[in-house]
């Protein structure tokens, strides 16, 4: 049995997403999101620096959301599931990877150093700039989503993937840490991810 060790809203959602669109059995393994457990050395066994998610599959341990979510579509996907993702190989899966990073490497990190620059500074303490400057790089993404979008319902078009799950999280983050209208294109895209069944059920757990 697949196990997510997970603390709500963080990026656990994106592999048990993946598990609900996969239909895969799996459990969710809750974490105290605790800075003080997340130093733990029990913790930090688990994840060497001590943050979530970690799956466990086996006798494989992963780290890394992005990680997890390829490992799931590579080893479960098709065979009578759906494949989440496109041929390897082909422009199209290159297009695939290329969205997938995007949205971890580059989308959701100026968001997470808000989340970061909140927890660890207190109230006087805080820079309004460096956080107005980190929500004006996700802004940027959402411009490059916007445009990518358009011809939608999904990043790669017709073909609902896992790059798909990657940005779902990213802009999850974004509409709660960055303030205002998303461009059409990407409000109708958000609505259409926020609305899958299978992230409904990742975005309770
Ligand atoms: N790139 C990592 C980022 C993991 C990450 O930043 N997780 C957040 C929760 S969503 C966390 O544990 N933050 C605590 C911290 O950074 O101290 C991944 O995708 O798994």
């Amino acid at each position: 049995m697949i196990e997510i060790y997970h603390a709500p809203m963080t990026r656990g959602i994106r592999p048990i997403w993946v598990c609900e669109e996969l239909g895969l059995p799996y459990s969710v393994v809750p974490v105290d999101f605790s800075s003080e457990y997340r130093a733990s050395p029990a913790w930090r066994r688990m994840n060497p620096v001590g943050k979530v998610p970690v799956l466990v599959d086996g006798d494989l341990t992963l780290f890394e959301s992005g990680a997890m979510v390829q490992y799931l579509v590579d080893r479960y996907g098709g065979q009578g599931r759906p494949a989440l993702q496109p041929a390897p190989g082909t422009e199209t899966h290159a297009r695939y990877l290329q969205w997938s990073w995007f949205a971890e490497a580059t989308f959701a990190r100026p968001l997470g150093e808000i989340v970061n620059h909140r927890r660890v500074f207190a109230e006087g303490e805080r820079s309004d700039r460096a956080i107005e400057e980190m929500q004006e790089r996700s802004w940027l993404c959402v411009s490059a989503i916007d445009a990518a979008v358009t011809a939608g319902p999904w990043i790669l078009g017709e073909e609902f993937s896992a790059a798909d799950v990657m940005l779902g999280y990213s802009l999850m983050l974004h509409t709660a840490l960055a303030p205002g209208d998303l461009p059409d294109a990407v409000a109708r895209y958000w609505k259409a991810l926020s609305a899958r069944p299978a992230y409904l059920a990742a975005a309770a757990a």
